[in-house]
């Protein structure tokens, strides 16, 4: 029998998995001011006529008929794009299609909240510290997972560290949903955010976000990213230099506090892959951090544990990390994540740009200048992180110039026309683009943590063409790409948890689930749609197939609805770019 309860949870979970019941998908966010303004409705042929009222007034500010429509080729839905760039006054105003309404945000700097959030975030997910009231409010919570007893797992051992040895790793953020930290995932986040950094320098300088460290010298970004370096620090074996592949307990644990989590955590098995992203990541900070007196000290520091880890990877440059083969040979079973990567070109290749530009040691580089025909752009994700080294060489080749160096010119252009073209691609999508954006136009627009890779990663890229070239197309197909994440895609979530109307409620992120608080914690990027639905056994059904679609806002649903720390560094890279170029 169907109780009053049971029927109350059904409508609670129907509502979880629907899609946003409203046609109208526009950025909730918000517009800036003088960008252009669309939206995407779905709905079947012409309306007459749409219109846009001030939500104070009532007054129609605009009236109009639709730019164009276009068919999803996913779903074969039709839409109308609708465009009121002519309004430029900053407010709220109500758009209207003669069926259904939408509260439009109209401002001068719409992206300056969620990018503090988006850095905020990353405080909110640190681990074996006290998340204090004063910068956290309801979200407060002990510290956990102190990680001064970690197990050197079979797997890790070394001399003077056999198995069973208790090591101290604490701090650093938690990945993702689950408690575990990892070095490989941890190394891109950082990577992406300085990078991110280095070109938004003075923006970040004013950036505050109400961390612990906020009032010292140093900008809140840096300080936070600090955070996590300290403990990747702690997983060099000082021995050798090799890196530890990841700190973890061996089953994940159950959506619990991080109070409440009591399984054994260990270091386990070095990796080259995690040896070289270590090293990029330490060669980059050195530079970065050594511009600051209070980190002067720690740069150096970091920068040896750069190159010891480099030197490690070059005596074993094919160690990959490979779990199955690992719980074939040692016990403890390891069944967490794994970022595992059997192709490490791609991080010699940062690591050796990194290493280059901290030490301005040509012999890093000497084989890029002459090979440099090879090397192909790609959006960086955590696995191929090549995209990193161009940004890194970009601004190193800059450095250099003048200097007599053979092919410094070419391998410049080179680098930089890829990126440009890579850009240029995405300009194409656009154009005929259903929800009027450059993301969710082709298949490899979806996937696990597209939303990060593919969505913020596309955004950065777009900027990267834009400082470039100084083209003003880049920088507002950019601006398509905010607009496609905070709202006007085929769910209708703006992606951001606590952002927008129509957010993820459910993310599967443990500290959001086990804090007794209905909302999740704020600033966090969801993975986004993912056919694969890799979590389909665990998961009610999802709503639809269509790539586009397949997002599900529910706690089980890891393959869509995960927040990760690389997808939000790639939130913060962007918008945090983005929301400086209103700045200029
Ligand atoms: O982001 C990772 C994604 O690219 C992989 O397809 C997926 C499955 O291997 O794993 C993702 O990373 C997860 C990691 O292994 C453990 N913490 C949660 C991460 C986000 O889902």
């Amino acid at each position: 029998m169907k109780t009053k309860f049971t029927t109350l949870m059904f409508a609670i979970a129907t509502s979880a998995l629907a899609q946003n019941q409203n046609p109208i998908r526009v950025n909730q966010v918000g517009y800036g001011s003088h960008d252009s303004k669309t939206v995407a409705i779905e709905e079947a042929g012409w309306v007459k006529q749409y219109t846009l009222k001030s939500e104070a007034s009532g007054k129609t500010v605009w009236k109009g008929k639709a730019l164009r429509t276009a068919t999803s080729p996913w779903s074969g839905k039709q839409r109308a794009i609708v465009d009121f760039s002519a309004v430029t006054t900053p407010g709220t105003y109500i758009l209207s299609n003669g069926k259904a309404t939408q509260r439009i945000i109209i401002s001068d700097s719409p992206y300056t909240e969620l990018s503090k959030a988006s850095l905020k975030a990353f405080y909110l997910q640190r681990s074996g510290e006290v998340i204090d009231a004063e910068y956290a409010g309801e979200y407060a919570r002990p510290a956990g997972h102190m990680d001064d007893k970690v197990m050197i797992h079979p797997s890790a051992v070394s001399e003077g560290r056999p198995a069973g040895t208790i090591i101290k790793s604490p701090g650093g953020w938690y990945d993702a949903g689950d408690y575990n930290k990892y070095i490989v995932n941890s190394a891109f986040s950082i990577g992406l955010m300085l990078d991110s950094y280095a070109m938004n320098e003075g923006y970040y300088k004013r950036l505050n976000v109400n961390i612990p460290e906020s009032k010292n010298n140093t900008p809140d970004l840096l300080d936070e990213l600090l955070v996590n370096m300290r403990w990747m620090q702690t997983m060099q074996d000082p021995s050798d230099g090799g890196v530890y592949h990841k700190l973890t307990t061996p089953n994940f644990e159950s959506f619990v506090k991080p109070t409440d989590c009591h399984q054994q955590r260990y270091v386990v098995a070095k990796s080259t892959a995690a040896a070289l992203d270590f090293a990029a990541t330490m060669a980059k900070a050195y530079r970065i951090y050594s511009a600051f007196p209070e980190y002067k000290s720690w740069a150096e520091g970091a920068l040896e544990q750069a190159k010891k880890a480099y030197a490690w990877a070059q005596n074993n440059p094919r160690v990959y990390y490979r779990q199955e083969v690992m719980n074939r040979d040692f016990d403890p079973d390891v069944q967490t994540g794994t970022y595992g990567d059997n192709n490490v070109q791609d991080e010699f290749l940062w690591a050796k740009a990194e290493l280059f530009l901290a030490t301005r040691d040509m012999s890093y580089v000497q084989d890029i200048m002459t090979n440099y025909s090879d090397i192909r752009f790609s959006n960086p994700s955590w696995g191929n992180v090549t995209g990193l080294a161009f940004y890194t060489l970009i601004d190193a080749l800059q450095a250099l110039e003048g200097q007599d160096i053979a092919h410094l010119g070419t391998v410049k252009s080179v680098l930089t026309k890829q990126i440009v073209d890579t850009a240029d691609k995405y300009l194409v999508t656009l154009a005929g683009s259903c929800f009027d954006s450059p993301c969710g136009n082709t298949p490899g627009d979806f996937g696990w943590g597209c939303n990060g890779e593919q969505v913020c990663g596309k955004g950065i890229i777009l900027l990267y063409a834009h400082s470039l070239t100084k083209d003003a197309k880049y920088l507002e197909a950019a601006k398509k790409v905010a607009d496609y994440l905070l709202g006007r895609n085929a769910t209708g979530y703006c992606f951001v948890t606590g952002f927008g109307t129509f957010s993820p409620m459910h993310p599967h992120h443990r500290l959001s689930e086990s804090d007794g608080i209905a909302a999740p914690l704020p600033g966090f990027l969801v993975g986004g749609p993912n056919p694969g639905q890799q979590d389909k056994a665990d998961t009610p059904k999802y709503p639809s197939n269509y790539p586009d679609e397949s997002y599900l806002d529910v706690m089980q649903s890891y393959a869509s609805n995960e927040i990760a720390i690389n997808w939000n560094a790639s939130l913060v890279a962007f918008i945090g770019w983005l929301d400086n170029s209103y700045s200029k």
